[in-house]
Formats: structure tokens, sequence, C-alpha cells
């Protein structure tokens, strides 16, 4: 079965979106390749900005909370930060994004922070999303605080 990516919250029309659909979403929000952003990365990504409009965020959204239910792992993000950069990757040469390079739909912010320094930073870049969710106040976030916190998540992600 395709993977599933909801977007809801504070939205006019919440969907659920395949793969195919994200690909079929405007030129215009489509990154065909992501290493012109980051040439670590790899794949085709939609903006942030293309998601927005597919589902008409309404104007008292301030947060945006990405969800991984595949290994619990949620960060919520002030929406003004990333409305322009952020992105959704979502294939890889055509095919789904492997599960190793953080797929089905990974989010990507080009130009993140040092891990755990700032609101936007590296940890940020959630793997495995399977739900976005837009909001007026802050979701739920449970990215590593500190140091140890974030060795001991590595070491987890390292060992599955
Ligand atoms: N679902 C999920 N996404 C995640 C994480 C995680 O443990 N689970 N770790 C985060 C952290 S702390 C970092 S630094 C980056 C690491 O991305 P990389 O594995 O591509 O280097 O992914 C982020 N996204
Ligand atoms: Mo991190």
């Amino acid at each position: 079965m395709d993977e599933v990516l909801t977007i809801d919250g504070a939205v006019k029309a919440p969907a659920r979106l395949t793969m195919a659909d994200l690909a079929a979403l405007d030129a215009r929000h489509q990154v065909a390749d992501v290493s012109t952003l980051d040439p670590k990365r790899a794949g085709s990504a939609v903006r942030l900005q293309g998601l927005l409009e597919r589902v008409g965020a309404t104007s008292d959204v301030r947060w945006l909370t990405l969800h991984a239910a595949l290994d619990d792992f949620h960060a919520s993000i002030p929406l003004e930060a990333v409305r322009e950069r952020g992105v959704l990757i979502y294939a890889l040469q055509g095919a789904p994004l492997p599960r190793q390079a953080g797929g089905p739909f990974r989010f990507f912010i080009p130009d993140f922070a040092a891990c755990h320094t700032h609101e936007i930073d590296e940890c940020a870049n959630v793997k495995f999303v399977d739900r976005i969710e837009l909001s007026a106040d802050r979701g739920v976030d449970n990215r590593p605080h500190d140091g140890a916190q974030h060795e001991a998540l590595h070491r987890r992600e390292a060992s599955s």
C-alpha cells in the first residue's frame, strides 16, 4: 500500500497525500534535486509553501508540528522561520524515499543550526514524517534538549 502523509490542524482542507499526489503539486513548488539546496542530500522535494497552499492554512497558523509515529519523534517549529525554505523530500530517483534516508517523507530545512542550539536545528529535520499539523499554539516536541539526550538518541538511531 502507498504511504500516506496527513496534513491537518488549522487548515481549510485537511489532506492525505501519497508520493504521487506530492509529485503532482504545481511545478513551481517542486525541487527536482535537493542536492541543489544541500550537496549532502539527495532526492526530490516539494516546498512547504506548496503543502500550505494545498490545504489552505488559516491565518492564525503560527506553528508547524512534524510527527513521526514510526519512532515517536516530534518537532514543533515556528512556521515563519521555515515557510520560505522548508521542503519535504518524498522521492529518490522516481521511487519512494527509502527508510534509510528518512523516508517515505522527510522534512528538510537547508541552513539548519547545530543540534539543540535553536528552534530550527538539525534535529528538526524530521524523518519518517507521517503527519504535519498546523496550529496557532506550539505542538508536541520531544527533540533532545542537551548533548547527553542527543547522544542517546543517535545511539538508538544507529541501532534501529
Ligand atoms: N523520526 C526521526 N527524525 C529525526 C530523528 C529521529 O530520531 N527520528 N533525529 C533527528 C536528529 S536529532 C538529527 S540531528 C537528524 C539527523 O539526520 P541524519 O540522520 O540525516 O543525519 O535527524 C532528525 N530527525
Ligand atoms: Mo540532532
